[in-house]
């Protein structure tokens, strides 16, 4: 077999961190993980009713103070000494404090004894269930001679390096993570040009352009605040609907979907052509600014126009006003740019507006990300005869970030099941049916699995086509690992339970101990307590576990000023205009921008976004959160609507060439007249989420799957839909 069988095996020396923990904790011993005996004590439980920990529900993780009586939490009130979520919970980290009383929650493992997707299980006791993960595991690996014919699927959390940790000991080079289904094009291209994926100085500057960039539904700490509290001098809101956002905005330009590219390079032509960039600063630092200046030449305002249509006049006028501005103007590079075809395009693009005009690492622009270190604990992994070539989806990206994976083409790999069959599947806190476009894909290829474990708090679309689900305890009834938050001001957080588990549920960690032993693995990764491993991760700072314990959070005493030029990590150490890198992959070396596709009469472009109610595929069925948002409607324009007969709250159908869904019409003249969107994470198949089975439609069943070959994202907005009418 020419794929990983676990023929040679390399034990690597472990590193210097590593031996002298195991030397530490030599007497700690494995864990007992079967006893009937109370968990841990809670830490500072007795001494006062506020415990402090960070949210769980969203990738921010703001620092919160439990408010808790007799056992019960009372409230999550914001941490004052976060300074990263600037003294706010948000509602749907408000809602949180019901999250471990919801009566949808999964409460013991269960084992599947339908047919995958008849909702019909048994009860099962953790040791059955983690022995028959165990088992059918091995027996995938026996039976295809492949370790990596089982995939581990997850998305950040603190608790997810466990999973990764087991999945390297394991000895499966099959990770999926989010970010392809998230902002991989927009680390990719920042990166391309700058060396790294820059934050934006949103308290600094004076003036922002928020392209696709939704901050104040789509909230990421501490940029959504800061622009409500302080806010630039002037706000330009690029994006086809009148968001929240768009509404505080001095200007709105609904721009057609997927053109945004045309309008940078045509801000790239005004800075150069009219002699706005800073001559200084280009000189010192960049590099293939000469090319950039011919290259550039057709891309023209009046060009720009025609495709993005947004004046000439208007992308001059912002133009020149960016510069006016500079450095304290940004170009805010934004979070998800799993939009259209040129967006790994755009977002070089992007990064060279911000800087022509030395917006990057000064007060008011964009900055190099900081980030506080943290120890590991070392693990002597098992070599099996396998390499990165060996992940499925390899060859097929340009860029392809190993540890993340590209879930599209990895899909369609699996589904072909070439180079090699994948026959097993790990889950952990990510919901791919609902997450990855086109549904009934993701669907065909659970089924096609020999096993498949999920391990989620309720039984999510994905749960729902699972062998094996094993609940966790939530976020707040559970230690997770310190964890470093980079940013311009970085920090280290945490996690500590609030209450006891109220259900027979386990955490990652302990979970991952259990299949250590299940699978019979040759190496034990997890020889330690979680106290001992957040120990271990912050030793280097003098009183930095007590902190967390205490407040939540640690920041060492001296970190260097975020601003001044610490140097690229390109190929020329320099920012990159032209990028020798992208020409010797086949790219182009300089941004080309590629017409998008016309939409015909009686079609739309369907395009995807965040509420700020709502976390994803994930707390829409939360009680509070649901109870302000039943269902999810579709924005149509209001021309359109009146010549297809429909009227506000008619029921409609919107069909794609994969799927379709029913739902009631949102009428209104927030959206251009070409586009149509709805809200994420409605339309449940999963009967266990009682408030949204079949509420509402979802996205990932009428997403096409589409997807880019320089990083791998998918392309959410490159479906056309049809709308009809079904009844007022
Ligand atoms: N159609 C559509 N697809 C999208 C997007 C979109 O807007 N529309 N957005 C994309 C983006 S930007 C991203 S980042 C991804 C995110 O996609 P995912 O990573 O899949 O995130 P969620 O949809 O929030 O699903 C998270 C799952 O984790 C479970 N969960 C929550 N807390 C815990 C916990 O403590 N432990 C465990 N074990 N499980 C838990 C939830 O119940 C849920 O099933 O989706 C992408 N896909
Ligand atoms: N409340 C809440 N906040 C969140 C999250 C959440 O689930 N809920 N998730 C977090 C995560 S993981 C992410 S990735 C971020 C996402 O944060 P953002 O990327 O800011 O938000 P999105 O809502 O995904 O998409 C942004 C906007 O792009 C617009 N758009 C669509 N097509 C185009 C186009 O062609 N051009 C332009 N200019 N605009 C277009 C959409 O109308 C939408 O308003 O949010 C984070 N914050
Ligand atoms: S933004 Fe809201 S949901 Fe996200 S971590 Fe912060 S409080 Fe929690
Ligand atoms: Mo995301």
């Amino acid at each position: 077999m020419p794929y990983n069988k676990i023929t040679r095996r390399k034990f690597l020396k472990s590193s210097a961190i590593a031996s002298s923990l195991f030397l530490a904790f030599a007497g700690a011993g494995i864990p007992v993980l079967f006893s009937d005996e109370p968990k841990e004590q809670l830490s500072n439980f007795s001494a006062n009713n506020y415990i402090y920990t960070s949210c769980g529900i969203c990738v921010n993780k703001c620092g919160v103070k439990a408010h808790v009586e007799g056992g019960h939490i009372i409230r999550l009130e914001p941490n004052p000494h976060f300074p990263k979520s600037r003294g706010m919970v948000c509602a749907r980290g408000n809602a949180g404090a019901r999250l471990p009383y919801s009566a949808d929650r999964l409460k013991f493992p269960l084992i599947r004894v339908g047919e995958r997707g008849e909702n019909k299980w048994r009860k099962a006791s953790w040791e059955e269930a983690l022995q028959m993960v165990g088992e059918n595991l091995n027996k995938v690996v026996e039976k295809y001679e492949n370790r990596s014919a089982v995939m581990f699927v997850s998305t950040e959390g603190f608790q997810e390096e466990f999973f990764k940790t087991f999945a390297e000991a394991f000895g499966s080079y099959n990770l999926l993570r989010h970010p392809t289904l998230c902002l991989s094009s927009n680390i990719q291209g920042f990166s391309a040009v700058f060396g790294n994926y820059p934050d934006a100085d949103v308290k600094n500057a004076k003036y922002i352009i928020f392209t696709g960039s939704n901050r104040l539904e789509a909230l990421i700490t501490p940029d959504s605040i800061d622009l409500m509290k302080t806010g630039p001098k002037k706000l330009v809101v690029i994006d086809p609907r009148f968001t929240k956002t768009a509404a505080k905005a001095n200007e709105w330009l609904p721009i057609k979907v997927g053109t945004d590219l045309a309008f940078a390079l045509a801000m790239i032509h005004v800075l150069i052509n009219e002699n706005l960039y800073n001559k200084q600063f280009v000189e010192e630092n960049t590099f293939g600014f000469e090319e950039l200046k011919i290259h550039i030449q057709k891309y023209t305002p009046e060009w720009a126009e025609i495709e993005t249509e947004i004046s000439a006049d208007k992308i001059r006028q912002i133009t020149r006003e960016f510069a006016e501005n500079a450095p304290k103007s940004v170009y805010y590079p934004g979070r998800r740019s799993s939009f259209s075809k040129n967006d790994a395009e755009l977002r070089r693009a992007m990064a060279m507006v911000n800087a022509l005009v030395g917006a990057y690492n000064v007060e008011g622009g964009l900055v190099q990300t900081q980030k506080i270190k943290l120890n590991k604990i070392e693990f002597e992994p098992v070599w099996y005869d396998n390499n990165a070539d060996d992940r499925l989806e390899a060859g097929k990206v340009k860029f392809l970030a190993e540890s993340s994976g590209a879930w599209i083409p990895f899909r369609n790999a699996v589904l072909e099941e070439k180079p090699y069959p994948v026959k097993a599947m790990m889950v952990y806190k990510q919901n791919p049916v609902e997450s990855v476009p086109n549904r009934k894909k993701t669907i065909q290829m659970m089924k096609s699995m020999d096993f498949v474990c999920v391990i989620d708090i309720e039984m999510s679309d994905t749960a729902y086509y699972a062998d094996v689900i094993l609940p966790e305890s939530t976020y707040l009834e559970r230690w997770d690992p310190a964890h470093s938050l980079s940013g311009i001001e970085p920090l280290v957080t945490f996690r500590q339970p609030v209450i006891q588990p109220l259900h027979d549920t386990k955490s990652c960690f302990e979970i991952m101990q259990g299949l250590t032993k299940t699978c019979n693995l040759e190496t034990n990764p997890f020889d330690y307590t979680i106290q001992e491993y957040i120990q271990k991760q912050v030793e280097d700072y003098e009183g930095a576990y007590e902190s967390l314990l205490n407040k939540g959070v640690y920041i060492p005493k001296n970190i260097p000023s975020p601003y001044g030029n610490r140097g690229f990590k390109t190929q020329t150490k320099k920012i990159e205009f032209y990028s020798d890198k992208y020409k010797r992959k086949g790219l182009n070396p300089m941004p080309v921008y590629e017409t998008v596709t016309e939409i015909p009469e009686g079609k739309f472009k369907f395009t995807v976004g965040r509420h700020a109610f709502f976390t994803h595929s994930s707390t829409q069925n939360m009680d509070y959160l649901n109870t302000i948002m039943k269902e999810n409607v579709l924005w149509l324009n209001t021309e359109k609507a009146k010549n297809l007969g429909i009227k506000n709250n008619d029921l409609v159908k919107v069909k794609s060439s994969v799927g379709e869904g029913i739902l009631k019409a949102f009428v209104t003249q927030g959206i251009r007249t070409d586009t149509v969107f709805f809200v994420h994470g409605f339309g449940s198949k999963s009967k266990g989420l009682t408030k949204t089975h079949g509420i509402g439609a979802s996205e990932a069943e009428i997403l096409e799957d589409h997807w880019e070959p320089i990083s791998g994202n998918a392309l959410m907005h490159e479906t056309l839909v049809e709308v009809t009418k079904v009844r007022s």
